[in-house]
């Protein structure tokens, strides 16, 4: 498999130990460059067709954020979407293999809380325990052995918007596009030590850990506080209780000063702002995994289909939509694909609305749980508006379909996204 990355000036960067905490480097410029021109309106054409393009000043202005988010928001890396943050696909390209902090989507059911490191604690209870409740202090876990991963975290409901656009169908939930992922470094203490050290008895079948942010209220009903069970094979499989992201200690609107990183599961499983688990000998229900993150719709049982687990099979340009492109003009198009299954094993691209298909060059070694970013060089030789897609395949042989099976909270949907640009 390809692993080494292409020469020449639009090449994507190859730095990602380095892509920490998103610095202001020629990279970052040259993307916020491209994504203000967009925002103003300014034609793409002599943008695009170069793979250069020049720093533009703008008065100063604030930095948007949310009331409920600490880190700054702006519009060239975000959509703002309720109490949550879209991060622009745009804002990948050049970024490296990790997702910059600074552009990390954000999905807070509430908002971001504010905790003191020195006097958090987690406390593990239940009747999956041998003994009783066990607290670890901040120090604790990370004397524990650590441990350093790359993974994504990936809303459930991630391209949701598509079921209708490009589908007709109603979908419930934030109308995200392609941007509610992003894929990190994470470093922290593996949650089976700090089950295996709180006591967990052969009894135990599901583990629940638990925010310290604000209790959910939906429609007037108290869902209490973020929670979600998980089964006990895949708690003491790979999970990660993180304290770093990228190199630098979590930031607040990532869960500071604690999260759960589950790899390849959906986004609501790795649970921010972790203050207890729940260690329970007998299954563990709540509203994330029995009216929530269960398929619903026509396809499903009645009473949904099993708990959601694994992220399915996505791929997505890093350009905006609209995008405009110069005639005659070479451009290298990149993107990432990923999943929750298997790794991704190839990728192919269309220019011309699905006519013709070609691969493209894979930048990354495949991995579980990890994204890969791929580039494919194109030469627009016809004027007008077009659509591109890009389709990836995965190492069980799955391929994104045309269409995908509706499900009424537009959960995983893993159908090829069009994305419409124009030549000229
Ligand atoms: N405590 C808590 N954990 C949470 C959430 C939340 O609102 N509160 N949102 C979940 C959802 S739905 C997702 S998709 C991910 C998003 O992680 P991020 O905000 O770091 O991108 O966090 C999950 N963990
Ligand atoms: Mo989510």
């Amino acid at each position: 498999m390809p692993a080494s990355l292409p020469a020449g000036p639009a090449a994507p960067g190859r730095h990602p130990a380095e892509a920490g905490a998103g610095g202001a480097g020629p990279d970052r410029r040259r993307v916020l460059g491209l994504a203000a021109a967009a925002g103003a309106g300014v034609p793409l054409t002599a943008l695009l067709g170069t793979g250069t393009v020049a720093a533009r000043t703008r008065p100063a202005a604030p930095v948007p954020t949310l009331p409920g988010v600490v880190k700054p928001l702006p519009a060239e890396l975000f959509t703002l979407r309720g109490t949550n943050a879209e991060t622009r696909s745009e804002a990948l390209r050049g970024t490296g293999h990790l997702t910059p902090v600074d552009r990390f989507f954000v999905r807070n059911h509430t908002s971001t809380p504010r905790i003191d490191a020195t006097t958090w604690k987690l406390t593990v209870w239940g009747s999956g325990l041998r003994g009783g409740p066990v607290d670890f202090s901040y120090a604790d876990l990370r004397a524990l052995p650590a441990v350093t991963r790359t993974a994504f975290i990936e809303c459930a409901g991630n391209g949701r918007s598509f079921f209708t656009s490009q589908q007709g169908q109603a979908v419930t939930g934030t109308a995200w596009t392609l941007g509610a992922v992003g894929a990190a470094r994470w470093r922290g203490a593996r949650l089976a030590d700090v089950l295996r050290r709180a006591g967990i008895s052969p009894d135990a079948v599901d583990v629940m850990p638990r925010g310290l942010d604000g209790e959910v209220v939906t429609d007037g009903v108290n869902q209490g506080r973020v929670r979600r069970p998980l089964p006990v094979a895949k708690a003491l499989d790979d999970v990660i209780l993180a304290y770093e992201m990228n190199g630098l200690p979590l930031p607040p609107d990532h869960g500071f000063p604690v999260r759960v990183v589950v790899p390849s599961w959906v986004g609501v499983a790795s649970v921010k702002w972790v203050g207890d688990i729940e260690v329970s000998d007998t299954p563990l229900a709540s509203p994330w995994n029995t009216g929530l993150y269960r398929l619903f719709g026509e396809a499903y049982p009645a009473g949904g289909s099993a708990p959601l687990t694994r992220q399915a099979l996505k791929s997505v340009f890093e350009l905006p939509a609209g995008a405009r492109f110069a005639l005659r003009r070479p451009y290298r198009l990149t993107g990432r694909s990923w999943s929750g299954g298997a790794p991704v094993r190839l990728v192919e691209v269309s220019t011309d609305g699905g006519e013709r298909w070609r691969r493209a060059r894979l930048l990354d070694v495949p991995r579980r749980g990890d994204w890969v970013r791929w580039a494919a060089e194109w030469l627009p030789r016809t004027a007008g508006p077009t659509t591109l897609l890009a389709r990836a395949t995965d190492a069980a042989g799955y391929t994104q379909p045309a269409v995908t099976v509706h499900n009424t909270q537009g959960y995983l949907f893993d159908a090829v996204v069009r994305h419409p640009v124009t030549v000229g």
